[in-house]
């Protein structure tokens, strides 16, 4: 703790920091301290001549209005000649600009001990602030120059570090678009990447908004080899078909006649293998790979009535309208009209309209922040192979659970 004679003090340092001298001279005169002379506070202030009167006052001569940290002084001081600086001081930024007082007078601690060659800042005074060195980012994932194959989930990483101050956030760019932004280490995000080549940059931003752009990558997504079916093998009326190609999942078709149109594709399989069983006399089939696939649209109509394994007596309804590019599915699902408070909902599958399944994803993130008898789920989440096989096969569904209905008040398939 600095022990300071104030009157001592203001003599030595009339000629550096000079504050209301005439009533200083007034005050040595009476013999007493002056409310107003300040000089003594000053020398209190750790490289207080740096600035001098500046740093308490709106003037720079002194007197008149005290700025902001003038203000947190006199908070302490009122009119009496009591040592002010303290830790507690240092580390108050009391002119908002992102720098403690501490920092500013270069004594960051508050202990009264100044670092030797600090460039002092004015604590009371937001223009004056040390000069803020930008931060530094790098993208660590996917190595530079790395190609890929359809489907191609996977993650964009970075690290960034900032010698003065924190980190505020990493942005995510491809070819300059931004695709996504991460507020807190570690900054990473999964992406499904559709084909073609990707520039990818981050852009980290610090504290004090200073921000900086790292070297970018080249990720390049190729499309799959096509499905090249083998010959099939027919074992006791079970015909096994085997492929080659694609990323999967794959879209398999069956008909007995060549000459009828093909049935549409509600067997979904993720292995490049499909055994089916041969009741005619032939069977042709068809395989799509769904690897690289969308936009897609599809649908949903909840009810109560919908409930399975049966229906409950709901007035609540929604509906759900869904995107699937890929491998990636938005969705806006609205509701309303339930008899209690939702307290969970997820979309749920494998499961035709007539079964029940676990839940494959969970809604809840996407509430506009808490459940309601009415609401929304607005987002986009990234399918397992699993889920996407799931939701092309028709067998997925959503469904909002109630304290009336832990199982489920109402529950729509989503379908095409
Ligand atoms: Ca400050
Ligand atoms: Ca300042
Ligand atoms: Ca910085």
């Amino acid at each position: 703790m600095m022990s300071v004679n104030p009157h001592y003090r203001s003599h030595v340092a009339s000629s550096s920091a000079l504050c209301s001298t005439l009533l200083l001279a007034l005050g040595v005169w009476l013999g007493t301290v002056p409310a107003d002379a300040r000089d003594f506070r000053v020398l209190q202030l750790p490289n207080g001549n740096a600035f001098g009167c500046a740093n308490c006052h709106v003037s720079p001569a002194g007197g008149g209005p005290r700025n902001a940290f003038g203000q947190a002084v006199g908070a302490i001081t009122g009119s009496s000649a009591v040592p002010f600086w303290s830790a507690a001081l240092a580390a108050l930024d009391s002119d908002g600009d992102g720098f403690s007082n501490g920092f500013e007078l270069g004594d960051p601690e508050g202990d009264g001990t100044t670092i030797p060659g600090w460039t002092v800042t004015n604590p009371g005074n937001a223009a004056s602030k040390p000069a803020n060195a930008s931060p530094t980012v790098t993208l660590t994932a996917p190595a530079d120059g790395t190609t890929v194959t359809a489907p191609a989930v996977l993650e964009v990483s970075a690290t960034a570090t900032d010698t003065d101050g924190t980190i505020a956030q990493v942005e995510f760019f491809d070819q300059g678009t931004l695709i996504g932004t991460v507020a807190a280490a570690p900054y990473s995000l999964l992406v499904d990447w559709s084909v073609g080549t990707h520039t990818l940059t981050a852009r980290a931003t610090d504290n004090l908004g200073a921000s900086a752009t790292s070297t970018p990558v080249t990720l390049t997504v190729l499309a799959p080899e096509p499905v090249t079916l083998s010959a099939p093998s027919l074992t006791e009326g079970l015909l096994t078909v085997t492929w080659t190609g694609g990323g999967g999942p794959y879209l398999v078709e069956q008909k007995a006649d060549l000459g009828q149109p093909w049935g549409g594709s509600s067997l979904v399989v993720t292995d490049r293998s499909v055994t089916l069983p041969v009741t005619g006399g032939a069977v042709f089939v068809r395989v799509a790979d769904a690897a690289v696939i969308g936009p897609l649209e599809f649908t949903a109509g909840l009810s109560g009535a919908n409930e399975r394994p049966e229906p409950v007596n709901s007035p609540g309804t929604g509906t759900g309208s869904f995107t699937l590019q890929d491998n990636t599915l938005t969705f806006a699902i609205t509701y309303s009209g339930l008899t209690a408070t939702a307290n969970a909902a997820h979309i749920h599958g494998p499961a035709g309209s007539d079964e029940n399944a676990q839940p494959l994803i969970d809604l809840a993130p996407f509430n506009g922040g808490a459940f309601g008898t009415a609401g929304t789920f607005t987002g986009k989440v990234i399918l397992t192979a699993a889920q996407k096989a799931a939701l092309l096969g028709g067998r997925t569904y959503v469904n909002i659970h109630t304290g009336n209905f832990g199982a489920g008040e109402i529950r729509g398939q989503i379908v095409r």
